[in-house]
């Protein structure tokens, strides 16, 4: 094939595309988008069995459902979609050609089989292990071997990813050091090779295990190996969708980060202080010290912490001083606004970065304080504060940048405009109710992963104040309008790529720079006259400290010093 046909230029941003990268951005986006409409599904039919009012599902399924709900939206929906997010942001962003094609698309089959393979295992009835999946309860050995295939063809979609970094810098297809989307993409791939590691080292003994060759597996090394992938599975996640905010401001707003360094910098805490901070998931684990818990717990944790916070401070500063950089300078807030809110991609993006920031980091930072930890551990408190930063923050960042790959890379308008337009609000306003609710049924006491907190068939029944019962009901409506909001985002995604208008194609050549083409190069905005991001973080610091003491205050009363 002629060059020109292998590449292709992107009229809106100026980046050469390689049609090999393309096609295998456009498969991971799909299957992605297939598994999270069941996940999705699943997580529903979860959410109306909690409702006791509805109580929807029998015991078995409900356990199943569970199960299937977790491994398709955390593992298949996420993973998917960030080999989109990798490729996209090596190969595309970087002008270059991607590495291996062929490797790529074992890596993608690999998944792809692991992932239907893990699903029939699950949906055969003997493997409701949960997400976790801890010893001693077993599932049949499909169920490790699914995993296992699944996550060897993501750990080759990491190595395409490194590989095509190498090939560009090789035949120098962009200049400086690579861009900041990069960077965060090649942070969360690093992390990536880590977590899978971790995997392989507990998956393997247990698939053993499962089969009858291995006898026994220690349960507290078992959690401890399993938080080492499972944590930082999530660190992976949280580098990906941070990336994600910069890549969209970028390309809707032309904006630059305060201090591309800062920002580096911030990516790079990541991958120094998550490992150890995975001791939070054992805060209440009899077996480990607390000099071990605090240790790892108190520095490590806060230490990624803070690069989170620097994130959440430069992403609406960036897009503060390129709106204030276009003449909107009236006032603390005009910047804000008068931002693109009737755009999904911008209104999705300030979403997923407010509710990742006020509800899951203050609940992630309040959850992991060992003391405090003794008054939500196990209680429903938990998905609350993940349904924040996975759902609320990760997969709402995720869908708001599929509206610009809809029409970057399948090259389709959006069909209904409308709809995609509200969204992003839809989508937000019901994660937002699925957190709040559990995080308050959680604080009354409520457990996670039970089928019924009646206990109607328990021998022993706790009676829940009458507001834990309200909390799971508007659970129960948020979960449907969050399931509305998702097939909002499935209808509008699918439809565009079948149905929507073609848009035109261009043949390389030289470069136009428009402002989305920002993102391929980056720098710095260069000012710190930033008021309104100032009065941002302000009000984030303040509810902060104030929700930080009130549990204090909650903990102190259970057990009243008289
Ligand atoms: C329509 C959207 C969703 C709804 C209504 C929903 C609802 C729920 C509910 C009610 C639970 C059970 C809590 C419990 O009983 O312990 C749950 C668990 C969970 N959800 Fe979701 N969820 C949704 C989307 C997602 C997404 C997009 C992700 C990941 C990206 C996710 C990840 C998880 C995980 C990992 C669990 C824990 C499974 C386990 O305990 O083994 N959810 N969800
Ligand atoms: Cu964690």
């Amino acid at each position: 094939m002629a060059i020109s046909e292998v590449f292709r230029t992107c009229p809106s941003t100026g980046l050469k595309i390689h049609r090999p990268a393309e096609n295998l951005i456009k498969a991971n986006a799909v299957a992605a988008v297939v598994f999270l409409t069941v996940g999705g599904l699943f997580g529903l039919m979860v959410a109306l069995t909690r409702w006791p009012t509805v109580h929807l599902l029998p015991a078995d399924w409900f356990y199943l459902a569970l199960t299937a709900h977790g491994l398709d939206v955390l593992l298949v929906w996420i993973i998917f979609f960030e080999m989109a997010v990798l490729y996209f942001a090596s190969a595309i962003l970087l002008n270059s050609r991607l590495a291996t094609p062929r490797w790529a698309w074992l890596g993608f089959w690999m998944m792809l089989i692991g992932a239907l393979i893990v699903n029939a295992a699950v949906l055969a009835g003997n493997s409701s292990v949960m997400f976790t999946s801890y010893v001693p309860m077993q599932a049949s050995p499909w169920f490790y071997l699914g995993f296992l295939i699944f996550a060897v063809g993501a750990l080759i979609g990491c190595f395409v990813f490194f590989g095509t970094l190498v090939i560009a810098k090789e035949e120098k297809t962009y200049e400086g050091s690579i861009p900041l989307v990069t960077f965060g993409a090649l942070t969360a791939a690093i992390i990536a090779v880590f977590t899978i590691a971790s995997g392989a080292i507990i998956l393997i003994p247990t698939l053993l295990w499962s089969v009858g060759i291995i006898s026994y597996i220690d349960p507290l090394m078992y959690k401890i190996v399993w938080w080492a992938m499972g944590h930082s599975s999530q660190q992976i996640n949280v580098s990906a969708h941070v990336a994600v905010w910069y890549a969209i401001a970028a390309i809707v707003l032309g904006a630059k980060p305060i201090s591309e360094k800062v920002s580096r910098m911030a990516f790079l805490m990541y991958i120094l202080f998550l490992q150890i901070a995975s001791a939070h998931h054992m805060l209440v684990e009899p077996g480990m010290s607390s000099t071990w818990k605090i240790f790892n717990t108190s520095y490590a944790m806060y230490l990624a912490v803070l690069g989170s916070m620097i994130h959440g401070m430069t992403v609406p500063g960036s897009i503060e001083a390129a709106q204030r950089a276009r003449g909107l300078t009236n006032g603390i807030f005009e910047w804000l606004r008068k931002a693109p809110w009737g755009n999904p991609a911008f209104a999705g993006m300030f979403l997923s970065l407010v509710l990742f920031g006020f509800l899951g980091g203050i609940s992630g930072v309040v959850m992991g304080t060992e003391q405090l930890n003794l008054i939500m551990h196990n209680t429903l408190y938990v998905p609350g504060h993940f349904h924040a930063t996975v759902v609320a923050g990760t997969t709402l960042a995720f869908m708001a940048i599929t509206y610009l790959l809809v029409p970057l890379i399948f090259q389709r308008e959006l069909i209904l405009k409308g709809w995609a337009k509200l969204q992003p609000y839809v989508f937000a306003a019901g994660v937002a109710g699925i957190s709040l609710f559990m995080m308050g049924a959680g604080t009354l006491g409520v457990p996670r992963r039970v089928w019924d907190i009646t206990g109607a068939d328990a021998v022993l029944t706790f009676d829940y104040p009458a507001t834990a019962y309200l909390m799971m009901g508007l659970n129960g409506l948020s979960a449907i309008l969050a399931a509305v909001g998702g097939v909002m985002y499935i209808v509008v995604v699918v439809g565009s790529i079948l149905f929507g208008e073609r848009t035109a194609e261009k043949k390389p050549e030289p470069a136009v720079a428009t402002e989305a083409s920002v993102v391929g190069h980056y720098g710095s905005a260069g000012t710190l006259k930033l008021p309104g991001t100032g009065v941002l973080v302000g009000v984030f610091f303040t509810a902060f400290v104030l929700y930080y003491f009130v549990n204090w205050k909650f903990l102190s009363e259970v057990w009243p010093l008289r």
